[in-house]
């Protein structure tokens, strides 16, 4: 049997899901209608996920393992030692775990993110595995100000690590935005150790969020499973597919929830209308060229100090200093 050795330290603030409705509802009122990507990570839409990352076609987390596999030992000499290591999300760790083996005496890691029982699972399992770095996991929204708990000693700099490509998550100016918070929260000798996905051909990038099991359309009719759940509302699962292009001159693959007829669905109080073939959009993973990811850090007051992509050149991780 082991024990609880870690405490998860609750940030006071409530986090957004507390209102779902109430964010539900907006994106249903906009034009056009959009949820945000977020929502998909109900328990169901966590396991989802990570067999989306054992598809054939989704290339993303292969490659990132691809890399961190060549390069965690340059990554962790560009960190130095004494690193406090703060990863925004927690996800299954594996890239985590693959940087902690080669850090040089890490102050500590602090995993941060919203869902409770992931963030409990990924905190036992590197506890266990790493004993000799204190875990010090932060129940919080990582797109607000964070207020990290005190390290265990001091460290030589403060790196936040953010893997995964979530940034693509977000649209140009609130990727800025969330890369200026982080620029605030590592200090002056701090840096951000990211992975992006790069761009490539249209065909590629498609085959990853249209995979032929169909575990990404079902990952996407999730949200609404989820919704029923725990809003109530009434969609009905079998009036709305997923829909998955790239949109290359905005560098973007857009996810949507498309009406498949002329339909109404309840929502709280609201009856929300959707006509056949609408489309509701769910989710933007933009893809990224060098260029363009450091003209994005340059927007945040960041520069590239180094990066890094796996041997076939699918995917980049780059190091962001001020
Ligand atoms: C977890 C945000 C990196 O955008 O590629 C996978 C989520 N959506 N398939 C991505 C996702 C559809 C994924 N990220």
């Amino acid at each position: 049997m082991s024990v609880q050795a870690f405490e998860i330290r609750d940030d006071d603030r409530r986090p957004p899901v507390d209102d779902l409705l109430g964010i539900v509802q907006r994106g249903l009122r906009a034009r056009p209608k959009r949820l945000p990507s977020w929502l998909f990570y109900d328990e169901r839409g966590s396991r989802l996920f990570e067999e989306i990352c054992e598809q054939p076609e989704y290339y993303l987390t292969r490659s990132e393992i691809a890399l961190m596999d060549g390069h965690a030992g340059d990554i962790a000499e560009v960190l130095g030692e004494d690193v406090r290591l703060v990863e925004y999300g927690s996800g299954n760790a594996i890239k985590t775990r693959m940087l902690l083996e080669h850090l040089h005496a890490p102050v500590s890691y602090v995993p941060v993110e919203i869902s409770h029982e992931p963030l409990r699972i990924s905190t036992q399992v590197l506890s266990e595995r790493f004993p000799n770095v204190p875990v010090q996991p932060l129940h919080a929204d990582f797109t607000r100000p964070l207020r990290l708990p005190i390290p265990p000693r001091a460290p030589r700099r403060t790196v936040i690590y953010f893997p995964g490509s979530t940034i693509g998550n977000f649209e140009a100016r609130d990727a800025a935005e969330l890369l200026r918070k982080m620029r605030n929260e590592m200090g002056d000798n701090g840096g951000i150790l990211i992975g992006a996905d790069l761009k490539k051909d249209t065909a590629t990038i498609e085959a990853a969020y249209n995979d032929k099991a169909g575990v990404t359309a079902e990952f996407t009719l999730n949200m609404l499973v989820r919704l029923n759940r725990e809003i109530g509302s009434d969609f009905d699962l079998s009036g709305f597919r997923h829909r998955a292009h790239y949109n290359a001159m905005a560098g973007r693959i857009e996810t949507f929830l498309v009406s498949a007829r002329d339909q109404k669905v309840r929502v709280g109080k609201q009856q929300v209308n959707f006509a056949a073939e609408e489309a509701m959009q769910v989710e933007y993973s933009c893809k990224y060229s060098p260029e363009d990811f450091a003209a994005l850090a340059g927007k945040a007051g960041l520069a590239v100090a180094q990066g890094w992509r796996d041997p076939a050149g699918m995917f980049a991780v780059y190091y962001l200093v001020r």
